[in-house]
């Protein structure tokens, strides 16, 4: 055995100390989490709110939120995370009503503790799994053969009625950078069967700030914190949620349709009705009180979650959001992609937050945020460069996709039978071939609209409408004339504009 005078022993124990990781010397925060089996409505206003119309009149929103013989409709059982005052799981903690089925937000800074008690009410096993922070063996809540045994495994499954305290830190390693802002976004989770659990219900946020982000102290579930430098924190989950994985899909289809025998659960539209394109667990506008005021300093937490249909384009119409130091009015979200962008609104209104994928802008992944003018503020910095006038006609024109006649790479005709392009290019009594009537923006000298405006560097275009241009401090102005046979609008990316300048069709109250 090796023998060690008084004298070393203390110069061993601060050499420990100073290597151990999570070296804590800020605040614990304490968690009370219950998981509860809670009821689930994903459209409670029980229409669609973003084109106001009720679901009989909503094809789209009905096919996901009407009940019948073989489907479930709106509501599904789920299971979730709730905080709760104290350990007796008695009193839930307040939460704002936008979060959905989220669970609390667990805030931390750097150098404290965050203790969870958590407790499952609901009927099988689950876990709380972090992103973000430092833990040990005992305290990760994922179960995979890791060669943990005992009280290292005890983490990985808390079966119904069990309950266990998880410890994760926020050491400097684990820290927001210099260049992150004060607080960075990540998520909670269950995962004992991580797609099913999530897929059940069972995620939440988590921050980690740097020091002093909230001096006042009082992060924890009882208390929102009173950041210095952000009036505002919103956290939304882009996901569709494929109610097929839960572990109740079965309980849902014999609660929910009125004919359960009917169900034939491998049927594709039956599962399509099930993939809930929510955000918060939200679809079609029913997201409520997302509500800020302009001028102030909001973060905005956003997350992905799912499978490879979970590819998001999260666009704020009429703000401009900061990522990563970077300007941008979308931002990109993967599953298990975590992204803090910044805001100060501008422009008060009700704008809209729609993820740009076709099919989810279609089947329901949008929401309402609604800028409040709360204050007298000095009017946006002074405009004081140029105005540049654009005149932009819709244009019906036949586009040919391949004007050369042949392919580029091998020279081959487009229509050369057997060949990859001929699919595209050959026209006959059931093809269209490569030629397409479209609509596209076309500039012209003024408002006769008679003299294009032909410009040698605009020849590779193509269909593509003109380059508008502009500096800061440059205002555009654009004369639109529709010639085509439909409506038509220019939405703008990238500018700040009004209400009566947005081009985009929603109700917005206006
Ligand atoms: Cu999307």
């Amino acid at each position: 055995m090796w023998a060690m005078e008084p004298g070393h022993l203390f110069w061993a124990l601060l050499f420990i100390q100073s290597l151990w990781p999570q070296l804590t010397d800020g605040t614990t925060r304490v968690y009370y989490l219950g998981i509860q089996d809670v009821q689930w409505n994903y459209a409670p206003k029980g229409r669609n709110v973003i084109t106001d119309q009720t679901l009989d009149n909503d094809i789209v929103a009905s096919r996901f939120l009407k009940s019948d013989k073989n489907r479930i409709g709106n509501s599904y059982k789920k299971t979730i995370y709730k905080a709760y005052t104290d350990g007796s799981y008695k009193v839930e903690a307040p939460q704002p009503a936008w979060l959905g089925f989220l669970g609390p937000v667990l805030w931390a800074e750097v150098g404290d503790v965050i203790n969870i008690h958590l407790k499952n009410f609901a009927s099988r096993s689950y876990t709380i799994h972090p992103h973000g922070v430092f833990y040990k063996k005992d305290s990760e809540g994922s179960l995979y053969p890791d060669r943990t045994s005992g009280r290292l495994k005890a983490d990985d499954s808390v079966p119904p009625g069990g309950s266990y305290i998880y410890n994760w830190t926020i050491p400097e390693s684990h820290a927001p950078t210099d260049t992150d802002p004060a607080c960075l976004t990540w998520i909670y989770h269950s995962h004992v069967d991580a797609p099913r659990d999530i897929a059940t219900g069972l995620i939440g946020p988590l921050v980690t700030c740097k020091r002093g982000t909230d001096p006042s102290g009082t992060l924890d579930g009882n208390n929102p914190p009173q950041r210095q430098d952000v009036n505002s924190d919103f956290f939304l989950l882009f996901s569709v949620v494929d109610e097929n994985l839960s572990w109740h899909i079965d309980e849902n289809i014999n609660t929910y349709c009125s004919n359960p025998s009917t169900v034939n659960k491998e049927d594709e539209a039956f599962q399509e009705s099930n993939r809930m394109h929510a955000i918060n667990g939200f679809v079609f506008g029913n997201l409520p009180d997302l509500s800020m005021c302009a001028h102030n300093h909001v973060a905005w937490h956003l997350f992905g979650m799912g499978n490879e249909v979970d590819v998001h384009t999260a666009f704020f119409h009429g703000q401009m959001l900061t990522i990563r130091g970077h300007h941008t009015d979308v931002a990109n979200l993967f599953p298990a992609t975590f992204v803090t962008a910044e805001m100060v609104p501008q422009e008060p209104g009700t704008w809209l937050i729609s993820c740009q994928v076709n099919s989810h802008l279609r089947d329901g992944m949008q929401a309402l945020y609604r800028v409040e003018s709360c204050s007298n503020v000095p009017p946006m910095s002074l405009l004081t460069g140029n105005v540049r006038k654009y005149f932009i006609e819709a244009h019906e024109i036949k586009w040919n996709y391949g004007t050369m006649g042949h392919d580029g790479s091998s020279g081959n005709n487009l229509k050369e039978p057997d060949s990859g392009s001929e699919k595209f290019f050959q026209r006959s009594a059931g093809r269209i071939g490569g030629t397409y009537w479209k609509v596209r923006y076309e500039a012209f000298q003024d408002e006769t609209f008679q003299e294009r405006v032909q410009l040698e560097e605009d020849k590779h275009l193509g269909i593509l409408g003109p380059v508008i241009r502009a500096e800061v401090g440059d205002t555009i102005l654009v004369i639109f004339y529709n010639r085509a046979s439909q409506p038509f609008s220019i939405q703008p990316h990238g500018v700040f504009y009004k209400k009566d300048y947005e081009g985009t069709v929603y109700n917005d109250g206006e």
